[in-house]
């Protein structure tokens, strides 16, 4: 459940992501397969190596639905119930692996942010990140 100030802390952080947006989400994806090799098992179909354009367009559509999470707080089940139906149904991705993205995401946080990445902001975000994850996670049977 996200509080009030856990939503204005979530805000005010995507403020300092908006204008990197590609870039993050390129390097979280970078990181997450070459810290967490199994989640390339997914990929099979694409070109995974550093510099990877598809890495880089895949990245800069993560990146795309977690800004548009962050502007429906309020009801992130309806904003991303699309999302939800294609991990569920379609690419049926291990919902453990939610938490090795996150992980990776929250990391690119902390090294472009840094201090701007505040104890504070890193709980909102964390909340925010397993939030998006129950969501995508919740039509799985
Ligand atoms: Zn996912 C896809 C988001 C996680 C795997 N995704 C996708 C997309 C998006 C997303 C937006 C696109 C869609 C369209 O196109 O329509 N994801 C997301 C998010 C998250 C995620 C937000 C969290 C946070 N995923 C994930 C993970 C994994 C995945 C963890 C594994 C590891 N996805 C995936 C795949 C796909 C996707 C495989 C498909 C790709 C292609 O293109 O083929």
């Amino acid at each position: 459940m996200l509080t009030a100030d856990d939503k204005k802390h979530i805000v005010q952080l995507w403020e300092k992501v908006a204008g990197h947006q590609e870039e993050f989400g390129n390097e979280a994806l970078q990181r997450m397969f070459i810290t967490y090799p199994q989640t390339k098992t997914y990929f099979p179909h694409f070109d995974l190596h550093p510099g990877s354009e598809q890495i880089r367009g895949h990245g800069k559509k993560v990146a795309a639905a977690l800004g548009n999470a962050v502007k429906s707080l309020d009801n992130l089940s309806q904003a991303l119930s699309e999302l939800s139906n294609l991990h569920a149904y379609n690419l049926r991705v291990d919902p453990a692996n939610f938490k090795l993205l996150a992980q990776c995401f929250q990391v690119v946080l902390a090294a472009h942010l840094g201090k701007d990445y505040s104890p504070e902001m890193h709980a909102a975000f964390d909340k925010f990140l397993s939030a998006v994850a129950a969501v995508l996670a919740e039509k799985y049977r």
